[in-house]
Parts: structure tokens; C-alpha cells; sequence
């Protein structure tokens, strides 16, 4: 059997987002191999779902390789861990200097990172690529954000780039940066879903338990918040899922056990948020969120121990209240696209990445999860500055913001009184408000830490003078028995 190297791209893994990224693929004119471990699989795939298409299939890791054009293109779409790492090892015996492997699995960062430093310590180039949109993504258009070794982005572009989805005639799909940036903003893209998750069930609890709505008139009311600046994937599929009768008439999402699970790419996004000592706090409070959901029994017995407020109905004008939670969830979502672009622009000088923050808004902007009206609008922000300090700093978004504020606060104030729980909404609001303030109380934070700890203090620079030094870490004798300290070294 002498078979030549026919093939432009391989891909291990015949799961189903395996399966429709490779039939992607093949629509697109690209020649593509398939392999899985389990080489029925392969068989099986040929005869149904690849069926009438120019798939090939290898039946062991040493036919791939040699039915791959160079460089070679291998795609990993296997569970991520250490199945990623064991395929590597499987692959390098066969794999020559040049030769690309990409794993479109949902890898931590970290790890994508060590693999990288490895693959290119051998003379190959590695990728890991974001690749979001679930199945129907997979197959006719997913967001991909792929990083790792910059040689291979030359290579992979014209397959990438003409699979993905589209966005206004442009591909939701480019470079990341190095090592494992493209994995770091897909975690970055599940923890902002998280958030909007998040907001939209805050928005729908306040309409259904705060004004007494039933599910079909919150439908309405999402579908018509569609229409304008909420338009997104997750505000369509909300009013789908709302007006989604049972077969005894009424809505299925009524009697869906009210604790959710988590797979922990939100989890990473907040903790990655602490390591990097950003304020990222919608998304941390969407992951506790899901934790307290999670609580069910002893929520249920709280429920019965545990008073609330007097009044839990909402009292006003119920139109007027509508529109202003559409604001209050618009404005809290600006505030957590805001906090991520932070982040990640903190892991970028953290990992020295050259991130491109209005090509980030572009792959977000279609075939993904999160995608929306709104992503344009970010993309339009770092397209006309390169170098926005903050999304909050763009005319567009400060002037949303500004239109959006009063409503916002009536919502959170409302809820509040009412006992109705919005934390997502709540700490994009207190966040915001922190935001603003050239003046925080952390003064007298300090204060009670030099107090108790000598953990030392500065001088605001306009108090400065030969009493209150400038630039110096000082200590003060508060009580009278304190210790002696200089600088640098504190003597207890
Ligand atoms: C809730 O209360 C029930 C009894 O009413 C008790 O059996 C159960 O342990 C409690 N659960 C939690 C999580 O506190
Ligand atoms: C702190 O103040 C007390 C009372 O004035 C004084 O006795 C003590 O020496 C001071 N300690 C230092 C380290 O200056
Ligand atoms: C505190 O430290 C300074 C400089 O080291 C020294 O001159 C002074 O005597 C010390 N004071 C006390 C109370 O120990
Ligand atoms: C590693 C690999 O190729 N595994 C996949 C083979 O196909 C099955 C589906 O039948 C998947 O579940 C495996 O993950």
C-alpha cells in the first residue's frame, strides 16, 4: 500500500465536535484525514456521516502522518488532560521539524503554555485553539481563537479562517498570540458567558418573582429586547427556552431543578482574575452564583428559617420597570466586557502576549456563545483606539453607560428592597462606582494595617512635606508602644 501525502489537515477525535469540524472542513475544499483511537470509529464515520464527501480516513497514528502534506496540520479534539499529552508523545515519533499540532480541546491555559515550550523545543510548532460554538458551530462556523507558535498561524490561516464563522464578511477567527493565549481568551470567552448567563436569569428573576410575570410574557419581553442593543445568541435562545411548553401547557423551565452545574472555565477566568489581582467581580459572582444554586437542600431549608422584606412585590409602573432592567442588564454586561479586557490585558504583560483586543471583539462577534450586536461595538472601540485604557473610556460605551445609569440603580435598589437577589447586576454597579472614585477608603485600610501589623503606609503626594515624606514607606508609633521601623525593615 504506497499512499502519497494527499491530505491538508488531520484530526484525531471523532466525537461529535470532531465529526462536524472536520465535515467543516471538507465543505470549505480543504482535504482532510480522520483518525480515532477506536478505528471502527473511523470506518464508521466514512460509511455514515462522511459519506459522499473527500474524507480520508487513517487507521493508525503512522498512516496519518504519512497521507499529511508538509508541514502537517493535526488537529487534537479530544477531552482535555492528559489524553492531549498522550496523542503528543504518539504523535512526535512521526512528525518531522515544521509540522503543526493544534489541540482544539478546552485545555487550561497553563498547560498549553508547558506544551508549546515542549513541541517547539523539538523543532515543531504547537496551537492551542479556542474553538467555541458547540456542535452547530463546529459544523457550519465556530469562533476559533487559536495561539501558540507564530510560524504556524501562515500555515493554517487559509483553513481557519474560511471554516469559521462570519461576522459582517470578516472570519471570527485569528491570531492570538503566543504560547497559550488562545486558550487563555476562550477561558476568558466562558467566564464572560458566564456573566451573561448570569445577568439574563438576575433579569428574569426580577420579572418573574419581583413583578409576578408569567414566562410567556417574559418571552415577549426578552424578544423584544432582541431587537435592540441586547440583541445576542443568549437573548434569543432565552426567549425560545421561556415559551417552551410541556405537554401539560405550561413552561418547561418551570420545573427544572434550580441548581446549576459548571465544567470550571469560569472558575479558572476568577481564579486567574485573583492570581492576576484584577477586579474581574461579575464573573466571580456568576461562579458563586452556580455554587449557591448548587445549595438546593439547605436553601430550601433556609427558605423556611430565613425572613426577607415586608413587601416582595413590585410596587410601580410595571412598563417603566421593564425597560429599566433591559438597561440595568445592558449596562452590568458593558461593565463585565470591561473587567475581561482588563484581565486579559493584565495576562498579557503577565505572559509578555502581543494580544489584539479589537481582533478578540471580531472572533467573539459571531459563531461563539457570547456572540452579539454589542461584540461590534466593542470591536469599533479598540478599532478606533489600539490603545483604550478601558472599554469604559470609549465614547460609545461611556455614553451607554451614562443613558443606562439611572434605570440601573433604580434595579439594584429595587431588588434590593424587594429581597430579590442580583449580584451580578449589583457588583457591576458597586464596581463601576468604585471604578469612578479617585478616592477609595483604603486609606484608613492602610491605617489599621500599619495599626496593627506595621505593614506600613504612603503619603498622598499633596500632603507631602518634611514631616510626611514622599515615596517612603512609613511606619507610625500609633499607640504609643509601637515598635521601630525604617523603610525597608521593621523591628518588633
Ligand atoms: C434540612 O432539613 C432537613 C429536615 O427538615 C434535614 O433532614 C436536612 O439535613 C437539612 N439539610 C441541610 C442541608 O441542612
Ligand atoms: C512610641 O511612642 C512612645 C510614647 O510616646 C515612646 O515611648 C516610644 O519610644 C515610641 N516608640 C518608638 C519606636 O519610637
Ligand atoms: C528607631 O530606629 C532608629 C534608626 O534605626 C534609631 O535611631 C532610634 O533610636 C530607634 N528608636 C527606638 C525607640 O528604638
Ligand atoms: C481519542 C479518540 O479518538 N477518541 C474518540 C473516538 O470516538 C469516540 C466516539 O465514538 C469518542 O468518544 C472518543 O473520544
Amino acid at each position: 500500500m504506497s499512499q502519497t501525502a494527499v491530505a491538508d489537515f488531520g484530526l484525531i477525535g471523532l466525537a461529535v465536535m470532531g465529526q462536524n469540524l472536520i465535515l467543516n472542513i471538507n465543505d470549505h475544499g480543504f482535504k482532510a484525514v480522520a483518525y480515532n483511537r477506536t478505528v471502527e470509529k473511523v470506518d464508521h464515520f466514512l460509511a455514515n456521516e462522511a459519506k459522499g464527501t473527500n474524507i480520508i480516513g487513517a487507521h493508525s497514528i503512522e498512516e496519518l502522518a504519512r497521507l499529511l502534506k508538509r508541514p502537517r496540520k493535526i488537529m487534537l479534539l479530544v477531552k482535555a488532560g492528559s489524553a492531549v499529552d498522550d496523542f503528543i508523545e504518539k504523535l512526535i515519533p512521526y512528525l518531522e521539524s515544521g509540522d503543526i499540532i493544534i489541540d482544539g480541546g478546552n485545555s487550561h491555559f497553563p498547560d498549553t503554555i508547558r506544551r508549546a515550550q515542549y513541541l517547539e523545543s523539538k523543532g515543531f510548532l504547537f496551537v492551542g485553539c479556542g474553538v467555541s460554538g458547540g456542535e452547530d458551530g463546529a459544523r457550519y462556523g465556530p469562533s476559533l481563537m487559536p495561539g501558540g507558535s507564530p510560524a504556524a498561524w501562515s500555515h493554517l490561516k487559509p483553513i481557519f479562517q474560511s471554516i469559521s464563522a462570519k461576522a459582517d464578511g470578516e472570519p471570527c477567527c485569528d491570531w492570538v498570540g503566543e504560547t497559550g493565549a488562545g486558550h487563555y481568551v476562550k477561558m476568558v470567552h466562558n467566564g464572560i458567558e458566564y456573566g451573561d448567563m448570569q445577568l439574563i436569569c438576575e433579569a428574569y428573576h426580577l420579572l418573574k418573582e419581583g413583578v409576578g410575570f408569567t414566562s410567556e410574557e417574559i418571552s415577549s419581553i426578552f424578544a423584544e429586547w432582541n431587537k435592540e442593543e441586547l440583541d445576542s445568541f443568549l437573548i434569543e435562545i432565552t426567549t425560545n427556552i421561556l415559551k417552551f411548553k410541556d405537554e401539560d401547557g405550561t413552561a418547561v423551565v418551570e420545573k427544572i431543578l434550580d441548581t446549576a452545574g459548571q465544567k470550571g472555565t469560569g472558575k479558572w477566568t476568577a481564579i486567574s482574575s485573583l492570581d492576576l489581582g484584577v477586579p474581574v467581580t461579575l464573573i466571580g459572582e456568576a461562579v458563586y452564583s452556580r455554587a449557591l444554586s448548587a445549595l438546593k437542600t439547605e436553601r430550601v431549608n433556609a427558605s423556611r428559617i430565613l425572613t426577607g422584606p415586608a413587601v416582595t412585590k413590585f410596587q410601580g409602573d410595571k412598563q417603566k420597570f421593564i425597560k429599566q432592567i433591559g438597561q440595568a442588564l445592558y449596562a452590568s454586561k458593558i461593565i463585565s466586557y470591561a473587567q475581561g479586557f482588563m484581565l486579559m490585558r493584565e495576562a498579557a504583560k503577565d505572559n509578555r502576549w502581543n494580544l489584539n483586543n479589537a481582533g478578540i471583539a471580531l472572533m467573539w462577534r459571531g459563531g461563539c456563545i457570547i456572540r452579539s450586536a454589542f461584540l461590534g461595538d466593542i470591536k469599533n472601540a479598540y478599532t478606533n483606539n489600539p490603545n483604550l485604557e478601558n472599554l469604559l473610556f470609549d465614547p460609545f460605551f461611556k455614553d451607554a453607560i451614562e443613558k443606562a445609569q439611572d434605570s440601573w440603580r433604580q434595579v439594584v435598589a429595587q431588588a434590593m428592597l424587594l429581597g430579590i437577589p442580583t449580584p451580578a447586576f449589583a457588583t457591576a454597579l458597586t464596581f463601576y462606582d468604585g471604578y469612578r472614585h479617585a478616592r477609595l477608603p483604603a486609606n484608613l485600610l492602610q491605617a489599621q494595617r500599619d495599626y496593627f501589623g506595621a505593614h506600613t503606609f504612603r503619603y498622598l503626594d499633596e500632603f507631602t512635606d518634611d514631616k510626611h515624606p514622599k515615596d517612603k514607606d512609613v511606619h507610625l508609633n500609633w499607640t504609643g508602644h509601637g515598635g521601630n521601623v525604617s523603610s525597608t525593615s521593621y523591628i518588633a
